[in-house]
């Protein structure tokens, strides 16, 4: 029997190696699960599926590696991507975990700390593009505050600018076929952390010398975190042709950070989200940043992984019957029918229509009178969504 819901090269489905590799630890608990190997947890994708394997610089080479023993993990790893065909679509790097970028990296106040980081991002970016990766993710773990005493946000927005259009110029200088994509977050581990949300990094990527470089990697747990909609930030960026990464997860609205499976808590937002990047036609990497619950061995982390994919390719299945289903398209072709009468309105401003505009009367109460069939649709959807058609 065929699985319709098998992962397939081409879902580019893919996870972090912090991801599967979590080993439960929290502020309030020590790890419950053994650490694997970066070699181990290779295969461990390969065995649920997964088309490709991300990571921050530190996950794959430990912060106090010696370069020898740097070249060796990294040929076990090479070896290990050989064996099972896993690719690396995507890297990043470390600039939260150590305690030199306890005030941030590219935002801190401290001279040294800001160079090293840029250093340790060059570093990494080699290793990335030496790797194959064609995204490179810049979350701000630490670039914010707990008291804005501390801190002025005109000269952290400064100092990340310029250490993201020094990195541009680096990656342009090495020749490597690389784009940036920034992860946005509104707080945790920092009390607040810099450009919170997608439209924050939007703006900010068109104050940067080389926008054309940079875009976004939304995730759904960092809007969810702040109450947003996630798939109106996903869709504004698809809008700008910024979407090159996504993170996919989630949570419950309001909460801490809790980087659940995908599709886990929030079933009608993750079905919409996944429409639209079904419709839209997105290319990317379906990248999930989640860990399995902390309950879990590592069986259960299979299933955790298993999970993310399975449910998203479900999700698509049923978006492609959205938009077959008679009923729910004729309320939709119902509810976006064009006037004609109003035609002269396309194609943008003219004094012309600007007047004949003017002259226009409208029955506002008619208007304010339509009843739109919005429940009808909605229950259509749910009732689909929940396998009743
Ligand atoms: C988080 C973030 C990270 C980043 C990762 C890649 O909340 O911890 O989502 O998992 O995505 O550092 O840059
Ligand atoms: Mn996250
Ligand atoms: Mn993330």
């Amino acid at each position: 029997m065929t699985d319709h819901y098998q992962p397939l090269p081409e879902h580019r489905f893919t996870f972090g190696l912090w991801t599967v590799g979590s080993t439960g630890r929290d502020p309030f608990g020590d790890p419950v699960r053994q650490k694997l190997s970066p070699v181990q947890l290779v295969h461990l994708l390969a065995e649920v599926g997964a088309y490709g394997v991300n990571f921050h610089d530190n996950d794959l080479v430990p912060i106090d590696a010696t370069p020898a023993e740097r070249d060796q993990i990294v040929k076990d790893f090479k070896q290990a991507l050989a064996e099972t065909g896993l690719v690396v679509p995507m890297a990043t790097t470390n600039l939260f975990f150590d305690p030199a970028f306890k005030d941030g990296a590219f935002t801190s106040n401290d001279a040294q700390v800001r160079a090293y980081a840029l250093q340790k991002t060059m570093r990494a970016i080699d290793l990335g593009a030496e790797l194959g990766a064609g995204v490179y993710v810049f979350w701000g773990g630490r670039e914010g505050t707990e008291s804005d005493a501390t801190k002025n946000p005109l000269d952290a927005g400064k100092r990340f600018r310029e250490a993201l259009n020094f990195l541009c110029e680096y990656v342009k200088d090495q020749g490597y076929a690389l784009k940036f994509a920034l992860e946005p977050k509104p707080n945790e581990p920092r009390s607040d952390i810099y450009l919170p949300t997608v439209g924050a990094m939007l703006g900010f990527i068109a104050t940067l010398d080389h926008p054309e470089m940079v875009g976004v990697n939304p995730e759904v747990a960092h809007e969810h975190m702040a109450g947003l909609n996630f798939m109106h930030a996903v869709a504004q960026a698809w809008d700008a042709g910024k979407l090159f990464h996504i993170d996919l997860n989630d949570q419950k609205f309001g909460r801490y950070d809790q980087d659940f499976r995908f599709g886990a808590e929030m079933i009608k937002q993750a079905f919409f989200l996944v429409r639209f990047l079904e419709d839209v036609g997105y290319q990317g990497s379906r990248h999930f940043d989640a860990h399995a619950y902390r309950t879990g061995d590592y069986e259960d982390v299979k299933a955790f992984a298993r999970g993310c994919m399975r449910t998203y390719l479900i999700l698509k299945e049923k978006a492609a019957r959205f938009n077959q289903d008679a009923e729910i398209q004729a309320l939709l072709a119902e509810v976006t029918a064009q006037d004609e009468s109003l035609s002269f309105l396309n194609g943008g401003y003219s004094r012309q229509k600007a007047d004949r505009l003017k002259d226009m009367t409208f029955d506002r109460v008619a208007l304010g009178a339509r009843g739109l069939p919005y429940e009808r649709l909605d229950q259509l959807t749910v009732e689909l969504l929940l396998g009743v058609r």
